[in-house]
């Protein structure tokens, strides 16, 4: 190894060089920095870390690649290495765009600053391995995740899983291999072995399958807003569960900060005092989690009851363009008279939806309410915001539908200055159909076979490997992306007038690939007795993670650092800008990338690498930048994004063609990014449903009557069948009371009664020291952000605990310690533990030692099958064992020096 790179990976932890290389970094985080283009210079070329003089002179001579951060967070930002002797020693960011209010440099946070860790941190997977006490036939599962590792070469493990497999496979037949995450899917299907793969809503919540909703005008479902500078028309912004200053990191706040500067008010409806509610000067509407569809029918029924001649609703667009509001507006295809408007009123079920009903709740007083309703009048232009993080909670099904119905009565739909829609991850205040496009890479002659996934979801999962019965579709993924039409072909292979029948599958082997179920998937206290039930376990990925520790035999795997570039799936990215993926150094140690994995595990059954495809990674990127195209100044015709030249091509050794384009390949390429600039008044802009309110008979939208439907027979019909809610669902969206939620926390769910034994109510932010579980184990951010669990002033004196005491948080599920934070920027009754920790279980007591989330989920299946994460009653006590370690004490994991 290069001397260089040993200096490197063996220089210690500074928190003094931290905070230098960070300061500039942490203000664009918070979205403070209108820093100058100075300073922003300054801050994109401040390296990570600095050893002083012998990093300095090793950085002379070294290149610069350009490479995006490759995690799931919703900032896909450009970070830059600069690489000499194939050793990482520095790195950089986006300094090539300019940097204003409309338009911002794509540059890193904190994380993107430690990728370099990521890449080549210590505790990095550097062989294949396998656990000390696991030999084939005395595979002493009771040892998964307690076990010492020993070094084996790929061969013996490419044998080993070979021979698992076939064991597995042949005794158990269908359906006795569970992957979780989908690299290994490749090699099964080849193989023709039927195997069973985990599905989830967990970003999404219920806004996971919007087609039959009549969401996704011609772009994505996300994309159901305004164009960014559109929203410089709105009055108000009113957003429930909204945080882009942690959740959407990026520019997302950057561009809420230009709407209020251009006077727009910020209402949010959330239980924490957030960063973006205090940088965006909102009036904070504390809410209890999970009862946000309460709310919004209070404040559809003040509409409703205070409307004077049209004074708050628009019955224009009500009239022409909506269904399902009052009795003389019914879809043909409704099963059932019940209109929404008298549900308001309390026609069928006795109970107006008044601001006093809701405020017993929601815990928002009904004059708040009151006042919010109003503003929400047809005379306001108004958007309607929505985090997935609210609709990340058991029972509101139908929160999506209803957020619409709202909108629609103060006509805030098809016009400038209002919309109503989701907004989170990397769609998160910037919506609308792509500026700027990735091409196609062509076939990569990959041949497939006969095997097949059959679905489980995440909410019935581990119960499914102990063999119960579980619900086998995936109608939810069929829809999912399906198009703002395409779900009426998704669901036509389904009966929906009964439910779907459940069966069970004799699960025997996990196979888990790139995910982080055991720490991401909820119920992972049960999930790892689930690994511990099984024959054989086999994981695949970059670190000792949760997951991995609990397998058999673990496969390091190369980061997109150590790949052919690639294309950055443009889904994951701002419509005005697109990213590429390119390769920084030479894979780390022995790991492979998951391709290669599959290839050398399907040689052993006699496969030929051939299988996976012929046409060389290369090739395969040239076709995807050589296609790719940007959309011109006429915001109608678009051109090739790239010029190519007879000398790039053969540069690239790739075959092609010359072709005219933007800018040259060659700086694309070096660049790693390209940005459609903006300004107000260009042609690129943006309105959602606008040609459906004009004409909405000519222009109908993806609902089966094509109108907004307030009675929605499709979307129920499609709920009952699922099986995982014994309460039938109307067509109408009503309030049912959530499980686990804010009801729950009382005895037989009665307001006016007693607390059970777990009175709070716990959310998980998602938190800024990593992108869910990725991040968890680097120094820096584990020095700088502390994972604490948040509480309220009111529930820690209650309870006695002062700041940094070990508490432990426990739900029926299970417990976990952490340091406690006591802050009145949270609501009472509510705690707040970050998602994300990589669980650490005390064997002896049981109890989980990272503060993980998901230790103390439980597995609950409702409605749609969604991950109701958010909804979950749990107790705070000062912890009685011995007080926890700061994260940053904890030594790293690093296996084989
Ligand atoms: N309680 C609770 N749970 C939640 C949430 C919540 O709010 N609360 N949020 C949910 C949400 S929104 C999401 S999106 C999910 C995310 O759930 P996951 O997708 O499981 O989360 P990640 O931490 O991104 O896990 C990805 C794993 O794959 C590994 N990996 C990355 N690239 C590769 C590769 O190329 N090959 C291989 N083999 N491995 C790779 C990473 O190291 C990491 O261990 O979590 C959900 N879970
Ligand atoms: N730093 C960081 N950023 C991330 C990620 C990460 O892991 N780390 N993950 C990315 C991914 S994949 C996703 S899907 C997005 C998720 O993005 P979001 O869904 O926006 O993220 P959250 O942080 O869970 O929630 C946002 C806000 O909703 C509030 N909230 C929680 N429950 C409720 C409720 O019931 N009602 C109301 N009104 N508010 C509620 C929370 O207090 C929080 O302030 O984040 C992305 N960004
Ligand atoms: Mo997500």
């Amino acid at each position: 190894m290069a001397k260089v790179l040993e200096e490197v990976l063996n220089r210690k932890f500074s928190r003094r060089d931290f905070l230098k290389g960070s300061v500039a970094a942490t203000a664009a985080v918070a979205g403070l920095g209108f820093v100058g283009k100075e300073s922003t210079l300054a801050s994109a070329e401040s390296v990570a870390p600095s050893e002083g003089a012998a990093v300095a002179d090793a950085a002379e001579g070294g290149k610069w690649v350009a490479a995006p951060c490759w995690h799931n967070c919703g900032g896909k930002c450009l970070v830059r290495a600069y690489v000499k002797d194939g050793v990482i020693v520095r790195q950089g960011t986006d300094n090539f765009n300019t940097d204003d209010g409309v338009n911002r440099q794509q540059r890193a946070c904190l994380r993107g600053y430690s990728q370099q860790y990521q890449a080549r941190g210590l505790d990095r997977l550097k062989y294949p391995m396998k656990r000390k006490n696991w030999t084939p036939g005395d595979p002493h599962p009771e040892l998964r995740g307690i076990d010492e590792w020993e070094r084996i070469s790929w061969d013996e493990a490419a044998t080993y899983i070979h021979d698992e497999v076939e064991r597995i496979n042949g005794t158990y037949g269908d359906n006795s291999i569970l992957t979780l995450g989908g690299e290994a899917n490749s090699l099964l299907n080849k193989l023709n072995i039927n195997y069973v793969n985990s599905w989830t809503t967990s970003s999404w919540g219920t806004w996971y399958a919007p087609g039959p909703l009549g969401w996704g005008d011609g772009c994505n479902y996300y994309d159901c807003n305004n164009d960014r500078l559109d929203f410089l028309n709105c009055d108000y912004v009113v957003a429930f569960g909204y945080n882009p200053a942690w959740a959407a990191l990026g520019n997302a706040t950057n561009y809420a900060v230009e709407w209020k500067k251009a006077g727009v008010k910020f209402i949010i409806f959330d239980p924490i005092y957030t960063d973006s509610a205090s940088i965006l000067d909102a009036k904070w509407v504390p809410i209890r989690p999970g009862t946000d569809m309460a709310a919004m029918m209070a404040m559809a029924y003040v509409m409703l009851e205070e409307d004077k001649d049209g004074s708050l609703i628009d019955w224009d667009f009500l009239d022409r363009c909506c269904l399902g509001q009052d009795k003389d507006h019914m879809p043909a295809d409704v099963k059932s008279e019940e209109n929404f408007f008298d549900y308001l009123r309390g026609e069928y079920d006795g109970v107006a939806k008044t601001p006093e009903w809701a405020e017993a709740i929601t815990g928002i007083s009904a004059d708040t309410l009151r006042e919010v309703a109003r503003i929400l009048g047809k005379d306001n232009n108004v958007a309607i915001l929505s985090s997935w993080a609210s609709a990340r909670t058991y029972d509101t099904d139908q929160l999506p539908q209803l957020a619409t119905c709202l909108g629609a009565m103060g006509g805030h739909i098809g016009k400038s200055g209002n919309c109503v829609g989701p907004t989170a991850w990397n769609h998160t205040n910037n919506f609308g159909p792509r500026l700027v496009k990735v091409g196609s890479s062509g076939p990569n002659g990959a041949v497939g076979g006969t095997g097949k996934a059959t679905m489980v979801c995440d909410t019935q999962v581990w119960n499914a490997v102990f063999g119960e019965p579980f619900n086998p579709t995936n109608i939810f993924n069929d829809i999912n992306g399906a198009g703002p039409n395409g779900w009426k072909d998704a669901i036509a292979g389904y009966d929906l007038t009964k439910r779907v029948d459940y069966i069970t599958a004799p699960i025997k082997m996990i196979w888990t690939t790139n995910k982080a179920k055991l720490t991401t998937c909820e119920g992972a206290k049960k999930g790892v007795e689930a690994f511990r039930s099984v024959e054989f376990v086999v994981a695949q990925g970059h670190f000792l993670t949760a997951s991995n520790k609990y397998a058999d035999i673990v496969l390091p795997i190369t980061t997109n650092w150590e790949r052919e570039g690639s294309y950055v799936w443009e889904g994951y990215i701002n419509r005005d800008i697109l990213l590429i993926n390119r390769k920084v150094v030479e894979p780390f140690y022995e790991a492979k990338s998951d391709a290669e994995a599959m290839m050398t595990i399907g040689e052993k059954f006699g496969l030929s690498p051939e299988m996976w495809g012929t046409v060389s990674a290369k090739q395969l990127l040239f076709n995807s930048v050589a296609t790719s195209t940007v959309i011109k100044e006429d915001g109608k015709t678009w051109e090739n994004l790239v010029s190519i030249t007879e000398d790039d091509i053969k540069e690239w050794g790739v075959e092609g063609e010359p072709q005219e384009g933007r800018i040259p390949i060659s700086k694309y390429m070096e660049d790693g990014i390209y940005r459609v600039d903006r300004h107000v008044g260009d042609n690129f802009g943006y309105i959602d449903k606008k040609e459906f309110r004009e004409d909405p008979e000519a222009n109908p939208i993806g609902t089966a009557s094509g109108k907004i439907e307030f009675a929605n027979q499709t979307w129920a019909d499609i709920l009952n069948s699922q099986g995982f809610s014994e309460e039938p669902y109307s067509a109408i969206p009503k309030y049912r009371a959530p499980t686990q939620g804010y009801e729950d926390t009382f005895v037989d769910g009665k307001l006016d009664g007693e607390k059970t034994e777990f009175p709070l109510q716990c959310i998980n932010p998602h938190y800024q020291r990593r992108s869910h579980s990725i991040f968890d184990n680097i120094p820096w951010l584990r020095e700088a952000m502390h994972n604490p669990v948040y509480l309220s002033k009111k529930d820690a004196a209650d309870r006695g605990i002062a700041e940094g005491d070990t508490v432990k948080i426990s739900s029926k599920y299970g417990e976990t310690l952490r340091h406690a934070y006591v802050t009145a920027r949270l609501m009472p009754g509510v705690v707040g533990l970050p998602h994300g920790p990589w669980i650490r279980i005390d064997e002896a007591t049981g109890i989980d030692q990272s503060g993980s989330e998901n230790y103390i989920t439980g597995n609950v299946a409702r409605g749609l099958g969604c991950s109701g994460y958010n909804t979950l009653n749990v107790e705070v006590s000062k912890y009685d064992g011995e007080a926890i370690p700061e994260d940053v004490e904890i030594p790293q994991t690093i296996l084989f020096e």
